[in-house]
């Protein structure tokens, strides 16, 4: 009866012992998450700033991709705005080119209508439906480099 109790209150002691490291770990994970969410909105913001390129009517942007299908979709989406006068995606830079009139549309607007299409750019993130509903061949690696040099 009295081991009983004893070992009893060990259990507890240990069960105290456990809740607490429960605790720390839950709130750990909730800093570091917190951290990696912090982490991944600066680069965002640096990807933003550095990747683009504007000259005039002329900008640039990375966007993701495979092959001549790819190009297809995401030069039909661009194309799609009014405003957009031309634009060209390069398949071996990952890069793609527009050309706009800035007083109907702009850059981030012709991103956006790409990254509808299931197309990621350097931008904005391609719908995923969008990219689920692509060719097999055209499901690009969504880690994939963009704005490379030739
Ligand atoms: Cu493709």
């Amino acid at each position: 009866m009295f081991v009983h109790k004893t070992q009893n209150k060990h259990v507890r002691k240990q069960y105290l012992k456990m809740r607490k490291v429960v605790y720390s770990v839950v709130l750990m994970t909730a800093i570091l998450m917190g951290c990696a969410t912090e982490k991944k909105e600066s680069k965002t913001t640096t990807t933003t700033t550095t990747v683009l390129k504007t000259e005039g009517t002329t900008a640039s942007f990375g966007v993701r991709g495979n092959c001549g299908m790819c190009k297809k979709t995401i030069e039909t989406a661009a194309n799609s705005l009014e405003g957009v006068t031309n634009a060209n995606w390069n398949s071996t830079q990952k890069n793609m080119t527009v050309s706009i009139d800035t007083t109907k549309t702009n850059v981030l607007d012709v991103a956006t209508s790409v990254a509808a299409s299931g197309y990621d750019t350097a931008l904005s993130t391609g719908n995923i439906e969008a990219y689920n509903s692509l060719p097999g061949c055209c499901k690009y690696d969504r880690d994939m480099a963009m704005n490379l040099k030739e």
